[in-house]
């Protein structure tokens, strides 16, 4: 056998003991799949600072176009930055510079100084994580900073963005967790930097941080919980060479996501419009890439309409709820709650308030993921003290907020006060 047959076939034989070798991104081969996605985002009116330039990304990156709903979410945008882009946080500036380059919009981002803008926010950033050990908002945040100012040549360090990003326990983890979400944001901006300026210990992180995001994956392919997931994936996409083919299957977690978008798991324009991106098999990367060519586009889309329950009278479920103030050891007794079959944790708070209004009142913020819990029993989580109040079922965090997350029978429900 000549070398060039032996050759051909080693390749033969690789081919089908790693399949996974063919995926260095996979997408959703059939547009239709992705349709109630576009449906979410596209009808989306959330007025929240990141909702639309989330969206405006999410629509640049796919493969069809919808020239109205962008120039709907565009408007929306400017009009933001010309009231108050001075309020805006770190990473909320970041995503508005981020959604204007995809929507060909550099002139705009000039116009208004947004790049030195975002500058000066991360060096605020910078400097708190030099004097309190943390940034003022979150890595997460950070990341987004660091990639708006890669992608659009702003001023950064390399080797401060290597200390930044080191393999330090608490950048990355939530109340013990790893924070898959921030760790996939931080391998998009390190490799984002790394093509610009390699770098040895960028380039340890990207590795070490590649490694955590694939620890974190779930038999059925989910990496983290199902919401970070379509942000994992666009970290691997960009960093194959950091990892065995065969350590990570993609279209098993491609499938694991699709297989959810009936079961409504992102029935909320924001989490749709995180996870599109990846299943369109691009990254935010690509934001630098797409074509600014004007092409017209309306997208025609036809979702089936949801099926109305049929109202029967609801049979009621019962639940224990406790708050834990874990920060000052006090655990107040559990309560025995009942409330409709379906409903969400927020209703069992609302009917555990209802029970001890001094014990279990509480307040909440509205944001793009639904209500945020602000203060449980009077005592009020402080983003300055880094304190939340984190929602458990069966001692376990929940990946939903309290709007979302549908509770069960016998479920042991838990507010905790708890450190970031
Ligand atoms: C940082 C972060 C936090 C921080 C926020 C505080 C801070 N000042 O930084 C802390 C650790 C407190 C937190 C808490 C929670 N979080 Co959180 N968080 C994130 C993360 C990693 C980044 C958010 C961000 O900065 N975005 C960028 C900025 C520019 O956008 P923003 O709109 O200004 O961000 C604000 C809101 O997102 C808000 N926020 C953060 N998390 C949550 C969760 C809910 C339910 C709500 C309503 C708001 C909210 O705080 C951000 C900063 O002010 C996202 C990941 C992601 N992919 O979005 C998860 C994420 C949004 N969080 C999530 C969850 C589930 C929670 C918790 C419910 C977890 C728990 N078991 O308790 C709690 C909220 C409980 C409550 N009190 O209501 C999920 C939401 C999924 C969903 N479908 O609802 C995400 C997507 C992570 C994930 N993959 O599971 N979170």
């Amino acid at each position: 056998m000549r070398a060039s047959q032996w050759l051909y076939l080693v390749g033969f034989l690789l081919f089908f003991l790693f399949p996974a070798h063919l995926c260095e991104t996979c997408a959703a081969k059939q547009q239709a799949s992705l349709a109630p996605l576009m449906s979410t985002v596209i009808k989306s009116k959330q007025p929240f600072p990141t909702v639309a330039p989330r969206i405006l990304i999410a629509l640049r990156l796919a493969r069809q176009q919808d020239r109205d709903a962008e120039t709907t979410f565009l408007n929306e945008i400017k009009q933001r930055i010309q009231q108050r882009h001075e309020t805006l946080t770190s990473g909320q500036l970041a995503l508005i510079i981020l959604a204007l380059t995809a929507a060909c919009q550099t002139q705009i981002v000039a116009d208004y100084n947004l790049v030195e803008n975002l500058e000066q926010k991360f060096q605020k950033e910078v400097d708190n994580i030099d004097t309190h050990g943390h940034p003022l908002t979150n890595y997460y945040q950070v990341g987004l900073d660091v990639l708006a100012l890669c992608l659009l040549n702003g001023t950064y360090s390399t080797s401060k963005i290597a200390e930044l990003f080191s393999q330090k326990q608490r950048t990355y983890y939530f109340g013990g967790q790893f924070s898959v979400d921030t760790g996939a944001l931080a391998v998009l901006a390190l490799t984002c930097v790394n093509r610009r300026n390699p770098d040895k210990k960028n380039e340890s992180n990207i590795s070490w941080l590649v490694k955590k995001i694939l620890d974190e994956k779930k038999t059925d392919g989910t990496i983290g919980n199902i919401y970070s997931t379509g942000e994992a994936m666009q970290a691997l996409f960009v960093s194959s060479e950091y990892y065995r083919k065969d350590s990570w299957d993609c279209d098993q977690t491609l499938q694991t996501v699709l297989s959810q978008i009936p079961q409504g798991r992102f029935r909320l324009p924001i989490a749709a419009a995180q996870v599109l991106p990846a299943l369109e098999g691009k990254t935010y990367l690509d934001i630098t890439r797409v074509s600014c060519r004007s092409s017209p586009g309306h997208l025609n889309i036809s979702t089936p309409k949801p099926v109305k329950p049929t109202s029967q009278p609801k049979e009621n479920i019962s639940v224990t709820y406790r708050v834990v103030d874990s920060i000052n050891d006090n655990i107040n007794d559990s309560t025995s709650i009942s409330v409709p079959k379906g409903s969400v944790f927020l209703k069992v708070m609302e009917a555990a308030q209802a029970k001890n209004h001094t014990m279990f009142r509480f307040t909440t913020e509205s944001s793009e993921w639904g209500a945020y819990i602000t203060s449980v029993g009077g005592i009020q989580a402080s983003n300055k003290n880094r304190t939340y109040w984190q929602l458990l079922s069966n001692n376990r965090p929940l990946s939903q907020g309290a709007e979302s997350f549908v509770v069960s029978n016998g479920d042991k429900l838990e507010v905790r006060l708890s450190q970031y």
